[in-house]
C-alpha cells in the first residue's frame, strides 16, 4: 500500500534544473507491530543503468558480524572484505553465484575482494562462524539509499521518468515497491509499507555441512 505524491518547487538542493528527487518513507510492522526501528533498509530506483563507480565498496568483519549487514553496490563495482578482527581467520562465501575468498586473518596486505556483475541479492556467509550473514544487493545504477531510524530517505539528483522504486530489508520476503515519476525540479514524495517475516538467516557451510559437526582452528 503506497500514496504518491508531487510537491513541486521544495528542496531545491535535491533536484536540479534537469533532475528530480524522490523523498520517501517506508512503514516497517513486524509481527503484527510496528518496528522498533526501520534503519538500514536500502530505497533503490530501477528503470535506468549507470556505470560502476571505480572505488571499492567493503562489507567489513568486524566483532565477528558482517558490517554492514546489508550493503548495496553497483554491478560490475569491487567489494572489499577486509578482516578487523585480529583474534579470528575470517571466510567469505556465497552460494549463488558460487565463490569462496578462503580463509584469512587481519592486517596482512590487501583484503580479498570479488566482483559483482549479476544484479539482484548476493547472500554472504563466513565458513567459520554460522552468525556472520549479510547481503549484498546488486543494483544497475547508484541511485540507492538507506533509510533512517525512521524510515525516511531521500533520493537526489534523478532523471526525469517513471521508475520503479523499491524498499530492501533483510528481513521482509518481498521488497516493497511503488511506481514514482520524476520530474525535473520537483521532489516526488512517496510512502511504501514491508513486514518483517524473516528472522533465521541458518544455512550449510561452503561444503553443504551443519557447521556444529565441523572443527576449526580460528
Ligand atoms: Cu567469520
Amino acid at each position: 500500500m503506497f500514496l504518491l505524491l508531487l510537491a513541486p518547487g521544495c528542496a531545491p538542493a535535491m533536484a536540479t534544473g534537469t533532475t528530480g528527487a524522490v523523498s520517501g518513507r517506508v512503514s516497517v510492522t513486524e509481527k503484527g507491530q510496528p518496528a522498533a526501528s526501520a534503519t538500514g533498509i536500502v530505497a533503490y530506483l530501477v528503470g535506468f543503468s549507470a556505470p560502476a563507480p571505480k572505488a571499492h565498496a567493503a562489507l567489513s568483519q568486524q566483532n565477528h558480524k558482517y558490517v554492514p549487514p546489508l550493503l548495496p553496490v553497483v554491478v560490475g563495482q569491487t567489494v572489499d572484505f577486509p578482516n578487523l578482527d585480529y583474534d579470528t581467520s575470517h571466510n567469505v562465501f556465497s552460494l549463488d553465484p558460487r565463490f569462496n575468498l578462503g580463509q584469512y586473518r587481519a592486517g596482512h596486505g590487501d583484503p580479498p575482494s570479488h566482483v559483482f556483475d549479476t544484479p539482484g541479492p548476493v547472500e554472504i556467509y563466513c565458513d567459520i562462524h554460522p552468525d556472520m550473514a549479510a547481503t549484498i544487493l546488486v543494483l544497475p545504477n547508484a541511485s540507492f539509499a538507506y533509510t533512517n531510524a525512521d524510515g525516511t530517505f531521500t533520493l537526489s539528483n534523478i532523471a526525469p521518468g517513471t521508475w520503479d522504486l523499491f524498499a530492501y530489508d533483510r528481513s521482509a520476503v518481498v521488497p516493497a515497491h511503488a511506481k514514482v515519476t520524476v520530474t525535473a525540479g520537483a521532489v516526488a514524495t512517496v510512502s511504501l509499507s514491508l513486514d518483517r517475516t524473516r528472522f533465521s538467516f541458518d544455512h550449510k557451510t561452503w561444503d553443504g555441512q551443519d557447521y556444529a559437526t565441523r572443527h576449526y582452528v580460528p
